[in-house]
């Protein structure tokens, strides 16, 4: 038993920051409902630290506040699938050994997300924060599909291509989008039975390894992954599969 509790300015004394958009005029019985809502919560020694009109009939709050309640750290368990990352040498290497020929791979920005930046982050040659991004390496023959690709026309590009991983890239989540497009590109792929063929990653700022495998991906990427990450992730999954 490890338990644990946010703390502000002593251990344990449960302090938290919470900040909240209420679509009603500034006032100070917008303050005043504000800190009702957060005691509502189940919070204590709840106070308004900040209340502001943010557009007409909006208002937003940042409220400081202190929890009861703790988390048993010891039994949380959410492995990463980014592990002990090889170099891009060593992938090379690896696929060049193990696999004998350039691993396919796509990655697009799935239904109407926009958001390149990420996947580009991944896929392009210059990479992300001095780590090369996976068209760089020998190893790899990359497709990089861009944004607001259909899970149609990503399931059809890797049936055609014959692609060893698919990466799809969710950035926006508004309304669960994200997850709706995940799971319909995952179902798609098992309708086609094309899923155990291939490798499939889901990637995005809140995307995590436990939420792709609720949703039978093969792993998860979220904030702050770095292209030697994946490439080692692909180059170790193709490799045991080329062994099985
Ligand atoms: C740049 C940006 C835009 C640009 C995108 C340009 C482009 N070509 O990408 C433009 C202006 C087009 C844009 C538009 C919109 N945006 Co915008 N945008 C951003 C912003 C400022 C930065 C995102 C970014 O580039 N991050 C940097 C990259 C490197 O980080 P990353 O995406 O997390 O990627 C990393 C990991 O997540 C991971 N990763 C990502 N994908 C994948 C995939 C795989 C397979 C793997 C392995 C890893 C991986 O690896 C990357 C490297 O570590 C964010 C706010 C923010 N500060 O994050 C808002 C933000 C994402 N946008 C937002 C919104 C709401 C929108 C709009 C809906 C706004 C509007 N009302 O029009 C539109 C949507 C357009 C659309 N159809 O998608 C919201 C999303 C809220 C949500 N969670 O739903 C954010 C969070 C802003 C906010 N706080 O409200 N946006």
């Amino acid at each position: 038993m490890s338990l644990v509790r946010p703390y502000g300015d002593t251990r344990d004394d449960g302090a938290v920051q919470l900040s909240f958009t209420l679509p009603i005029a500034w006032s100070e019985a917008a303050d005043e409902a504000a800190r009702q809502l957060v005691a509502k919560m189940g919070f204590a020694e709840v106070s308004v630290v900040e209340g502001r009109a943010i557009a007409a009939g909006f208002s937003f709050f940042v409220v400081y506040a202190r929890t009861p309640v703790a988390i048993d750290v010891s039994t949380i368990r959410a492995p990463s699938a980014a592990r002990d990352a090889l170099s891009m040498e060593q992938v090379d290497q690896l696929i060049a050994q193990r696999v004998g020929r350039k691993v396919k791979v796509v990655g697009a920005c799935i239904g109407t997300d926009a958001h390149t930046v990420g996947i580009d982050a991944i896929l392009n040659m210059k990479g992300y924060k001095g780590d090369y991004g996976l068209e760089r390496y020998r190893g790899f023959e990359v497709f990089n599909l861009g944004s607001q690709i259909s899970v149609e026309d990503l399931v059809r590009f890797a049936r055609e291509r014959e692609v060893d991983a698919i990466l799809a890239s969710q950035v926006v989540t508004q309304k669960g989008s994200d997850i709706a497009n995940f799971t319909a590109l995952a179902e798609l792929l098992e309708a086609e039975h094309v899923r155990e063929r291939l490798l499939l990653i889901a990637g995005g700022p809140r995307v995590t390894n436990l939420l792709a495998a609720e949703l039978g991906y093969d792993a998860g990427f979220g904030r702050g992954t770095m292209p030697c990450d994946v490439a080692t992730f692909i180059a170790r999954g193709i490799s045991d599969r080329q062994l099985g």
